[in-house]
């Protein structure tokens, strides 16, 4: 693994650095050649781990330790949990240095820092952390702005959708329920957001949406690919609602590749 860790120090150049730097590695050369002629107190390093990403905030990179592609291993995995903490990282312009783990092949310094051998894995308060409930409620008590809280009775809003997911891509009965209870979830969801949208907790994005959108973006993927299923067109709002979101610049910078998506839910559906 390569990293590049970018801690950006003037509030001006953030934005440039922030529209170029979606690529991960492929664009080392690029922060080497970018910072040493305009930042002069910038730091790159190169160790262990891929990527960087520019900010508005002057802190020092957070580390976190997230799933390596299995067809692409210098670039980011397909794990829903991961992709959750980065986005969060985005949202609140967080820097923060990725360190790209094989989960089939976990290293001896990674099972030291998480014994369970789960990504993600950040570091906070100069301690390893895993969980992406932990970390994101962390990272919103050590960062509160811009906030991301969400009231405690929407933090459930749609957190059926992925085990019925899961339940309807593993059936093997077109008949057993398993897709009516999805259509179920999502109709309630699509009901939800057309009453109190276009976000779970209504104008601004909050915690809740980048804990379900990932989830999501594997659902969406998944279906179509191993059982040829779409979202209904009726259910238009939670389409908005993804087609936001999905495009939204935290979400393309931090998503998965589609295939590994799909190789991910492989077994799933084979097994
Ligand atoms: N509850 C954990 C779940 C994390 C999790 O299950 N991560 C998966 C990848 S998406 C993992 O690391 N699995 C270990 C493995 O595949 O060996 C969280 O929210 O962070």
């Amino acid at each position: 693994m390569s990293t590049a860790t970018i801690s950006p120090t003037a509030l001006a150049l953030s934005s440039t650095l922030k529209t170029s730097v979606g690529c991960f590695s492929r664009n080392l050369s690029f922060f080497t050649a970018y910072n040493s002629n305009h930042l002069t107190t910038t730091r790159i390093r190169t160790s262990l781990g891929v990527s960087a990403m520019s900010t508005t905030s002057v802190s020092d990179p957070v580390e976190v330790c997230v799933k390596a592609s299995i067809t692409y291993p210098d670039k980011l995995g397909d794990c829903p949990f991961t992709q959750r903490v980065l986005l969060t990282l985005e949202e609140k312009h967080l820097p923060y240095d990725m360190k790209l783990v094989d989960l089939a092949k976990k290293p001896e310094w990674f099972l030291e820092i998480s014994p369970e051998g789960k990504v993600p894995v950040a570091k906070i308060h100069e301690k390893w952390i895993a969980d992406s409930d932990i970390i994101t409620k962390l990272l919103e008590e050590k960062y509160p702005d811009p906030s991301l809280e969400v009231p405690p009775e929407k933090v459930s809003v749609g957190s059926k959708i992925f085990s019925t997911f899961i339940g309807f891509l593993k059936s093997k009965d077109p008949s057993d329920g398993t897709e009516q209870t999805l259509l179920t979830e999502l109709t309630m969801f699509n009901d939800y957001i057309k009453e109190n949208g276009p976000f779970i907790n209504g104008k601004e994005i909050s915690a809740a949406d980048l804990a379900l959108a990932p989830k999501l973006y594997h659902m969406e993927i998944a279906l179509s690919q191993h059982k040829n299923w779409s979202i209904p067109d009726s259910l238009s709002y939670l389409k908005s609602y993804l087609k936001e979101i999905f495009s939204r610049e935290s979400f393309v910078k931090t998503q998965p590749l589609k295939e590994d998506v799909i190789a991910g839910w492989r077994s799933k559906v084979e097994g």
